[in-house]
């Protein structure tokens, strides 16, 4: 895949993108990242990227110009073809909520190019005529978006086949079954008297991937109930799911496992 990123601080860029997983990517050839200069598209002998807003208000706003140039490069640089949908995202606090399902649907794609915004705002025109999606990591505000563009590079990297090791499976993660992750342990198994679940040490593969299952569950239900409407599962699960809700989580609950 590639992916352009348009800031006006490509400094950011330099530490997430070149450790661990995202560089190996980038070494392999999996990934091939182009950190962009807002600014080097400028073509006023300032290199104007922003003004003021039209009708007044504080703050600076992103000028239309150089972000559209930026993305007309790309474009011709790649060969754009009209028919093949290149994503061009705009980071902004105003866009549809990022999850695990927009980072596999964005990792569908060969190409895609992220535009983060900064100061008050971008201008308009950006959204209607350059950006065909917009993309926002929450419901709080960030300076800018290029740590938003980190998270969502990060997010859809990891899930392009062969960036992973073999062993570990994207399919396996939090969030990806709809479920939380299960509690994990690691030698020793006794560590200052507290010890690893019996189970665990049990060598009963089945056992495990049911005990495994049943905390995921358990944990989803404790800390993000919302998710388990989503989730897939079983007809046994989902009764599972009811009684430890009665068990656990009702201030009326007496308990009774015969109810
Ligand atoms: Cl994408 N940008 C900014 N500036 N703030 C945000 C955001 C993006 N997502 C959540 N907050």
């Amino acid at each position: 895949m590639r992916i352009d990123i348009l800031t006006l601080f490509p400094e950011m860029f330099q530490g997430p993108f070149n450790v661990s997983i995202f560089k190996r990517a980038v070494d392999q050839d999996l990934i091939e990242v182009t950190i962009h200069n807002i600014r080097d598209y400028a073509n006023d002998k300032h290199h104007i990227v922003d003004d003021y807003s039209y009708g007044g208000g504080a703050g600076m706003i992103l000028k239309p110009e150089p972000i559209f140039k930026a993305v007309e490069s790309i474009k011709s640089d790649v060969q754009f073809e009209e028919n093949i949908k290149l994503p061009i995202i705009l980071l902004t606090p105003q866009g549809r909520l990022f999850s695990q399902q927009v980072a596999l649907e964005l990792s569908e794609y060969r190409h895609m190019v992220l535009i983060c915004g900064r100061y008050e705002g971008v201008d308009e025109r950006v959204r209607q005529n350059i950006a065909n999606d917009e993309i926002s990591i929450g419901d709080y505000v960030l300076s800018g978006g290029e740590l938003a563009a980190m998270i969502v590079a990060d997010a859809v990297v990891r899930l392009i086949p062969g960036v992973l090791g073999s062993e570990t499976s994207p399919l396996d993660d939090s969030h990806v079954a709809g479920l939380l992750e299960y509690p994990q342990y690691t030698r020793p198994a006794v560590y200052n008297e507290w010890t690893v679940p019996e189970i665990l040490l049990s060598g009963n593969h089945a056992k495990i991937a049911q005990w495994r299952r049943e905390q995921a569950i358990l944990r989803t239900l404790e800390r993000r109930p919302e998710l388990l409407n989503k989730a897939n599962l079983t007809l046994e699960e989902k009764h599972l799911v009811d009684r430890l809700a009665k068990q656990f989580l009702s201030p009326f609950s007496d308990n009774d496992e015969n109810e």
